[in-house]
């Protein structure tokens, strides 16, 4: 029986990993490092850390923790700069009416991204009002596929893990719901999210009916 439906942000309610691709793009340029929209696919919902890391490996270069933070936080003032011109009406269509329609029909809702910029986005999609919970990067320790965020997001809405169903658009978002026992809806192509229990083209494509039978 399914309670709550939990949502990861980008690539399921807004199209940020446009802003995250070309500010990564940007830095590794300067770094000497070709970078494509194909290799961006690795790094949708880990953490920033994590994904200089993998570009750093398809460049073959190492650096030093130091120099590492300082790029990733060069990388973030752009994305930040990027993301500062969303407005509302950049959400996913028909996602904002499928939030609004789970809580009327007694489900509990909550967002689970790993972003540390996830407030930001919420509010310039002025939806943060439509979760009963907000969870994001700042509030954990292990990034997808670790299950910690989805767990703490479930835990937060007092609901179990079995109850759960997460909407993802990330391999690695997929791996961290079922990992946390939950149902998953892939959104995306069946080739990278095949593990999901159900995907969808996007996000709204999908029935609330069609929940139960997960
Ligand atoms: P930030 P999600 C994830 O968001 C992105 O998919 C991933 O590409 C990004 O590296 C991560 O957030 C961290 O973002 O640098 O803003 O903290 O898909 O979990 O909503
Ligand atoms: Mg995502």
């Amino acid at each position: 029986m399914i309670k709550a439906v939990i949502f990861d942000l980008d690539g399921v309610i807004v199209d940020t990993a446009h802003y995250h691709f070309v500010a990564w793009q940007r830095l590794a340029k300067e770094l000497g490092i070709s970078f494509t929209e194909k290799e961006n696919e690795r790094l949708k919902g880990v953490s920033r850390m994590r994904s200089l890391e993998i570009i750093l490996e398809i460049g073959g270069v190492s650096l030093p923790e130091e120099k590492k933070e300082e790029l990733a936080t060069k990388k973030n003032s752009w994305f930040v700069e990027y993301i500062e011109a969303i407005k509302p009406d950049e959400i996913f269509s028909g996602v904002r009416e499928m939030l609004s329609s789970l809580r009327q029909q007694g489900f509990k809702v909550a967002l689970a991204s790993s972003s540390k910029n996830a407030e930001t986005v919420l509010r310039l999609l002025q939806i943060k009002p439509l979760f009963d919970t907000v969870v994001d990067g700042t509030m954990i320790t292990h990034s997808k596929p670790d299950p910690e965020i989805f767990l703490l997001a479930a835990a937060r809405l007092g609901i179990e893990p079995e109850h759960c169903v997460v909407f993802e658009d990330a391999e690695a978002g997929v791996e961290a719901a079922l990992a946390a026992g939950m149902k998953c809806v892939g959104v995306g192509s069946a080739d990278q999210l095949g593990k999901a229990d159900a995907i969808v083209n996007s996000t709204a494509d999908f029935r609330i009916e069609n929940l139960h039978s997960l």
